[in-house]
This record gives C-alpha cells, structure tokens and sequence, in this order.
C-alpha cells in the first residue's frame, strides 16, 4: 500500500492557483499562520509542567516572567504575521481595538486582514482539555495606500476569502478552507510537519450529537429548549448522544467529523450569547459551509449578519445540516 505524504506546505503551493488573487500573498500569511502553530503548540504541551517550570506570573530560571498561555499564543501569532507585508490589520479577543500593521515602507501597501481567537477555551488547560485557535481572513476594503480602519474587519462573513482553526487535542491539526472546501493536517510532532491527514472534510447531513450547555437551559429561549427536549425523545434515531466539551474547536471538530450541532443560544443571563461573530462563529461558519454543513444563529444565516463592533456576540448553532434546519424550525415556532 502506497500511503501518501503529502505536507501543508505542498498543499499550498499546489492549491495557490485557486485563490481568487494568486499573488502568492495569502499562500504566505497561511504559512505564517502554519509556523505560529507549531511554536504555540509546542508551550501549550508543556502547560501540564507549569508547577515545575513556574506558573503564570512567576519569574523563569532566565530571569524571565512566564505569560499566561493566551497571552502567549495572541503575541506569538501577532509576531508571525505582522513580520510579513502581507497584513494590514490585525484584531484579536485579547486586545481591545485593532491593530494597524504598517508595510515596511510605511505606504500601507498590505491588503489582508486577520481577525484571530489566539487560544479559545483557555479555562480547560489547566484540566489537560484540547484547546483551539481559530482565525478568519479579510482583503481590506479601504484602498491600498491609505490606514487601515474598522471598516475594514467589520465585513460579513460571507466576504471571508480564508478560515481556518488549530486543535491542540490528542494530536494537534490544522484545519482550513480558501473556500474550494475544507482540508485537515495532522502535526507529526517528531519532525515539526504537518501533513494532510483529512482531505476533503463533510458533515454529515445528520448527526446524533447535540453539544450544549445543559446547565444553562433554564434561562434558554423557549425554541431552544423544546429543540434540546426533541434530541431526548425516544423516537426514530434519537434520543441524541450529549457530548459538550466546552471547548468550541474541539466540540466543532467532533461533529464535522462524526455528525452533530453545536449550540450556544443567547438565555436569559447572555442576552446577545458568550461567542463572538468576528473570530469565532464568522470563520466555524464559512468552515461548516465549505464542508456541507449550516450555521445560523437560529433566524440568520450567521455570514449574512451585518457586523457593527469588533467584539460581537451572536447567538451560534451550528453543525449537520439537517439537525441546524431542525433548530431552526423549533425557533420559528416557539
Ligand atoms: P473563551 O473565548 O473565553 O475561551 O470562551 C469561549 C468558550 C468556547 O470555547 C466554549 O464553547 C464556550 O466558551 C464554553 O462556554 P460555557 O462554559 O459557558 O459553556
Ligand atoms: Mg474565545
């Protein structure tokens, strides 16, 4: 049996010719994107020795302070990108506002911008739960030449020319669509490379994992509820299996892969819900969509919503396409 090797690397190179401007640009902000990975990838496995190394907030042996992990990962991917001409602006969940990357000349000559969660799900390193980074790539739509401004990251999902997400899990993987579908690679840790492991990714059209918070659903719109009520009754397929990690890109990756619908509704305690439009559902839902699946926060499509601040949060279900429509059609009758 010939198995094949084929890198991320190759898989660029050979897919250039599908992006919509094959400057080679975007090529070389998904490689960098690659290299901040690996890096991050390498602290996050180390997370387990922090009583031995030092915890956050303590001095390193070098005399150097330790940094929390995703303040961590936020200055690394940061420093990746920004050291190529190919960004023009950068926003991230840890900073407040965006940042205006200049072009080493200074004529604002970059095009793309990249709105990035550097490490979501945080709170589950502690208990040796897989973590996530997700991102999401823009062309500016302010003219080259002139600042970067908010214009410019606050686009509808549906202008996204790259996603993509990494799960630091069991094994690590990089996951992304340029919108010609949707492709995983699978870190080798021994030789720091990633290869293509699943071409090609799909939802199933159904699925028999619902992901949700539980512990929530007393403050939860009706819709939602009797919706989480019908993936218990015994009928059919169902009841449904509940898997909730808690960790956004390890519960998206569980049901592309398997089949299933994430849920985070807004309730009455999150009026708007916890998950942010711009870094989080934006990029899982142009992924979903690439691999056959639906994203919608419950009314909208959630690339149709018109963006209005950096930090956004939307109400976010997602999944199989078949089980979205289901949720959908419980909201429209409650
Ligand atoms: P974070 O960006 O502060 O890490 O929060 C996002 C995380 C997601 O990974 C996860 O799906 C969700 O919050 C879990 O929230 P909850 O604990 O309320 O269920
Ligand atoms: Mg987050």
């Amino acid at each position: 049996m010939v198995t094949q090797t084929k890198t991320l690397g190759e898989f660029i190179i050979e897919n250039q010719e599908y992006f919509k401007y094959s400057s080679g640009e975007l090529s070389r902000l998904i490689n960098s994107i690659r290299l901040a990975a690996k890096v991050v990838n390498h602290e996050v496995n180390k997370a387990g020795l922090v009583d031995i190394i030092g915890a956050a907030g303590d001095t390193n042996i070098q005399g150097e302070h330790q940094q929390k992990l995703d303040v961590y990962a936020n200055t690394k991917f940061i420093q990746t990108m920004t050291k190529r001409n190919i960004v023009c602006g950068i926003a991230s969940e840890e900073e407040d506002d965006f940042i205006a990357v200049n072009s080493q000349d200074e004529n604002h000559q970059n095009k793309y911008v990249v709105l990035i969660d550097p490490l979501d799900g945080s709170s589950n390193i502690d208990v040796n739960v897989s973590v996530g980074t997700i991102f999401s790539i823009y062309r500016r739509v302010t003219p080259v030449g002139t600042p970067v401004t908010i214009a410019d990251f606050l686009q509808k999902g549906n202008q996204q020319v790259a996603a993509g997400y990494i799960v630091y899990g069991t094994s690590t993987m990089l996951v992304y669509t340029t919108g010609h579908g949707v492709n995983g690679f699978t870190l080798n840790p021994a030789i720091g490379t990633f290869y293509l492991s699943h071409p090609d990714m799909q939802f199933p059209e159904d699925g028999k994992i619902y992901s949700v918070n539980e512990g929530n659903y007393i403050h939860f719109p009706q819709g939602i509820k009797n919706y989480i009520k019908y993936c218990q009754m015994e009928e059919g397929d169902r009841p449904y299996t509940s898997r909730y990690i808690g960790s956004l890109v390890s519960d998206f990756h569980r049901n592309m892969i398997k089949g299933g619908i994430y849920l985070y509704p807004k309730s009455s305690k999150m009026y708007e819900g916890k998950l942010r439009l711009l870094y989080e559902c934006n990029p899982l839902a142009y992924i979903a969509e690439q691999a056959n699946g639906k994203a919608s926060d419950g009314f909208t499509r959630i690339l149709d919503i018109e963006p209005t601040e950096l930090h956004q949060r939307v109400p976010f279900i997602c999944g199989s396409k078949n089980m979205v429509e289901k949720a959908e059609e419980f909201m429209k009758d409650a």
